[in-house]
């Protein structure tokens, strides 16, 4: 397999508003990221991808963006960015934008434009059309948030679409102008010395030829995870012409954020001689704890059927595409809450067991920022502690309008599965505000702060933080990490999770404990371990080669 720079990385991402604020006024910044480039550094994470600081009237945290080419002023100006780059770049770490064009945001001079009348000249470059007859909307597509994808604009008489909130119209990609603009703010920011792009779904922006009703079209706020127009009929089109005029000319890291992705789909946009992107997000393991009711509810993942998604796509990607690995994000609840244990007894030993369980993967590592500390969900006891546009309009519909919940259920499914789990400020010391801040925070510092903090876990070399260190160490001196194949052992297990991974004569034996139970390791792995040729790495101090103790997570050369 071709040996690439970005599949050897790392990358951390920042979710600016909530990283480190610099100058008080409780929002994070450029110059607090900037402060904490060495910390970065330390971590030895290669790469920043940062969610977005443009422009933006800030009704989605800044995925609505109202000028591709400023920063919005709460983060900073372009001197700030111009040093951001600079002091990363000295210290050998690249800088990943977040490019957001499936949509703009509805205060971009395109769409001011665009809603003024039928014949000007940026009409096209967003997606309009007449009602029907009765004058309701020309399809029953709904939007991700709750409600319906078109909104009508009285000045003009017609519908836009907007797969996201109203203030967040679809750009029109049928149009070639709207996507030689892209490409030119593209250029823009990579002369400027940006490394890659992270780009926001993706994989929605071509529409389909004929818009018309469908069974997954309606407006549904439970179903979210592949919205409307998946993989449309000419988005491998687009990426290609994008690689063409602007990826192909630098060298960078790209990964698709691609809602409603399959495998074979993916062997298109990540294909290694396809010449879209590096490598996409795909959402299945995202899905495994849903039930009837969607991601909201209590429901906890089968570990069985991670097992089983993950292996299809290290298997059916291998050799052929390349894969990205998280856990989380800033759409998603905190990893070890949700995959492992948040408990005083257990947090620490689970997050170091699922950082051993993803980081020794093939594919890309992405490390959400605080995950490196075992930073855990907030409980929501109220709706009024809540800021995320997704969960108050999934709180209206279920619990206000139809009755599908109490208020406690759902503020229960907020706590466990809401994006505003990842979006509390990180915890870098036990001070007030957990040092994010010294003014008043945007949004409430989980109160365990004086216990979760990354100044009482840098020093540390039982902490998460040093694990994780210790696993980003690992992969830069083993190339079996990044490039042997995967295979899974004990596929039933419902405890545990068992791979190996070969490199030529090298093989290693991955073993997780997903329990907090004491579990007998099978025969079969017995007899691996037996001549095995030591312990790459481990989460108990004293390796025991017959039972894992309870989230144990322990690699083997063998
Ligand atoms: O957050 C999700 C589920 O709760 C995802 O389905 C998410 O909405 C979807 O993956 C798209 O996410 C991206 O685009 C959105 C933005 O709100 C998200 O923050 C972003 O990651 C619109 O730009
Ligand atoms: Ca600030």
């Amino acid at each position: 397999m071709d040996k690439k720079w970005w599949k050897e990385a790392v990358v951390y991402q920042i979710y600016p508003k909530s990283f480190m604020d610099s100058n008080g006024d409780g929002i994070g910044d450029v110059q607090g990221i900037i402060s904490k480039l060495d910390y970065l550094k330390d971590l030895g994470i290669s790469v920043i991808w940062i969610s977005p600081m443009y422009e933006s009237p800030q009704k989605d945290n800044g995925y609505d963006i109202s000028d591709y080419q400023a920063l919005d002023k709460r983060f900073g100006d372009m001197n700030d960015f111009d040093e951001l780059i600079e002091q990363a770049h000295k210290r050998d770490i690249k800088i990943v934008m977040d490019l957001v064009v499936n949509h703009s945001s509805d205060q971009h001079k395109w769409f001011i434009e665009s809603r003024k009348s039928k014949d000007n000249p940026y009409r096209d470059y967003y997606i309009w059309r007449d009602p029907k007859e009765d004058g309701s909307p020309t399809t029953n597509w709904g939007q991700f948030f709750g409600g319906s994808a078109w909104q009508y604009d009285e000045t003009t008489g017609q519908y836009y679409l907007h797969q996201f909130l109203a203030e967040q119209p679809d750009l029109n990609w049928e149009n070639e102008k709207v996507r030689k603009e892209v490409y030119d703010m593209m250029t823009w920011w990579c002369e400027k010395g940006v490394d890659g792009f992270r780009m926001d779904v993706i994989s929605l922006i071509s529409k389909p030829e004929v818009y018309e009703d469908g069974p997954i079209n309606t407006p549904d706020h439970f179903s979210h995870v592949g919205g409307i127009t998946p993989n449309g009929p000419r988005v491998h089109e687009f990426l290609k012409e994008m690689n063409r005029e602007v990826l192909s000319k630098y060298d960078l890291i790209t990964v698709g954020e691609t809602a409603g992705v399959t495998v074979d789909e993916a062997k298109k946009y990540a294909g290694f001689d396809t010449n879209e992107l590096n490598m996409v997000f795909h959402f299945e393991h995202m899905g495994l704890d849903e039930d009837e009711h969607g991601k909201w509810t209590n429901h906890r993942f089968y570990l069985p059927d991670l097992k089983e998604n993950f292996t299809k796509w290290q298997k059916e990607l291998d050799g052929k595409a390349w894969n990205s690995l998280y856990w989380d994000n800033h759409d998603q609840p905190r990893a070890v809450s949700r995959w492992g244990n948040d408990s005083d007894e257990y947090r620490v030993v689970s997050a170091k067991m699922l950082a051993t369980c993803l980081h020794m993967l093939q594919g890309t590592p992405y490390v959400f920022q605080g995950e490196e500390l075992g930073m855990t969900n907030f409980t929501f006891t109220d709706i009024s502690q809540t800021d995320d546009v997704e969960e108050k309009n999934n709180y209206k519909t279920l619990v206000e309008v139809e009755h599908v919940y109490t208020k406690e259920q759902m503020l229960e499914a907020i706590s466990m599965r809401g994006r505003d789990n990842a979006r509390t400020p990180m915890q870098w010391d036990d001070s007030e505000n957990g040092g994010f801040t010294t003014g008043k925070p945007w949004f409430a510092v989980n109160p365990n702060y004086s216990k979760i903090n990354a100044k009482s876990q840098v020093n540390d070399p039982d902490s998460v933080y040093s694990y994780y260190k210790e696993l980003i160490k690992l992969r830069k001196e083993n190339d079996i990490i990044v490039y042997g194949t995967y295979d899974l052992l004990c596929p039933d297990d419902e405890k545990l999770y068992a791979y190996t991974r070969t490199l030529g004569d090298e093989k290693l034996l991955v073993l997780c404990n997903f329990s907090q139970d004491e579990i007998e390791v099978p025969q079969e792995i017995k007899d691996m371990i037996s001549a095995n040729k030591g312990i790459l790495i481990s989460n108990y101090k004293d390796g025991q080669a017959d039972t894992l103790r309870p989230y144990e997570a322990v690699v083997y050369k063998i």
